[in-house]
C-alpha cells in the first residue's frame, strides 16, 4: 500500500507550518503503507497541480493532506471540503479569490473519503486531542481538499484523499499566545495514529 502524505509551506507571516514540520518528520512505513512526504506551497493553483503530477506516477492508495489551522485546540481531520473559496489574505502567489466556486460546475460539497471518525479515535487512543471538522474554511486547505476529491472521483481511479487540520507549534505562540499548540513531535504521533487506521 502507498500513502501519499502533503503539508503546506508558512503563510500569512509565518515562519514555519506545523503541517510541513510534521509531515517531514513521519517514518518511511507506517503499518504496511510506504509513505511518501511532500511539500506544497500555499498557494491556490499550485498546491493540488503539483499533489496531482506526483500521484499520477505514484498512483497512491491513499493522499491525506496535512495543514495548519491556527487557533484549533486538536487534531481534526475533516468531514467535507465545498465547492467555494473566498481569502481574507492573499496565498503566496499573491492571489485572493473571494467568493468563488473551487471547480466552476462541481458538486456544492465532497465528503472526505478516509475514515474520518476512526482516525479521530485513533489520535485519543494514542493520547492527543482530536475531533472530526465539519469544516476545512474557504482558502487554501479547502481548495486543495475539493480539488484532490474531485480528482478521485474523476481521473485518479483507485486512489482516496482526505484532509487533516493540526493546531500550532509552541515556537508559534510567542507572537500569538492565545494560540493552542502542542508539540511538533505530538503532531507527528498523531497523524502517525491517524494514517495508521489506513494502514491496517
Ligand atoms: N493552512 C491554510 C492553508 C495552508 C495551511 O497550512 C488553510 O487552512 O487554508
Amino acid at each position: 500500500m502507498k500513502i501519499l502524505v502533503t503539508g503546506f509551506d508558512p503563510f500569512g507571516g509565518e515562519s514555519v507550518n506545523p503541517a510541513w514540520k510534521a509531515v517531514s518528520r513521519l517514518p518511511d512505513r507506517i503499518g504496511n503503507a510506504e509513505i511518501t512526504r511532500l511539500l506544497i506551497p500555499t498557494e491556490f493553483d499550485h498546491a493540488p497541480e503539483k499533489i496531482l503530477a506526483l500521484a499520477r506516477t505514484l498512483h497512491p492508495d491513499y493522499i491525506v493532506s496535512v495543514g495548519q489551522a491556527a487557533g484549533r485546540k486538536a487534531i481534526t481531520p475533516e468531514r467535507i471540503a465545498i465547492n467555494l473559496e473566498s481569502a481574507s489574505i492573499p496565498d503566496n502567489a499573491g492571489f485572493q479569490p473571494d467568493e468563488q466556486p473551487v471547480v466552476p460546475g462541481g458538486p456544492d460539497g465532497i465528503f472526505s473519503l478516509l475514515p474520518v471518525k476512526k482516525m479521530k479515535e485513533a489520535i485519543e487512543a494514542a493520547g492527543l486531542p482530536a475531533s472530526v471538522s465539519n469544516t476545512a474554511g474557504t482558502y487554501v486547505c479547502n481548495h486543495v481538499m475539493y480539488r484532490i476529491l474531485y480528482a478521485c472521483h474523476t481521473e485518479l481511479s483507485g486512489t482516496k484523499s482526505g484532509f487533516i487540520h493540526v493546531p500550532c507549534i509552541p515556537e508559534q505562540t510567542e507572537s500569538h499566545p492565545e494560540w493552542f499548540s502542542l508539540p511538533v513531535e505530538e503532531i507527528e504521533r498523531g497523524l502517525e495514529a491517524a494514517i495508521s487506521v489506513l494502514a491496517e
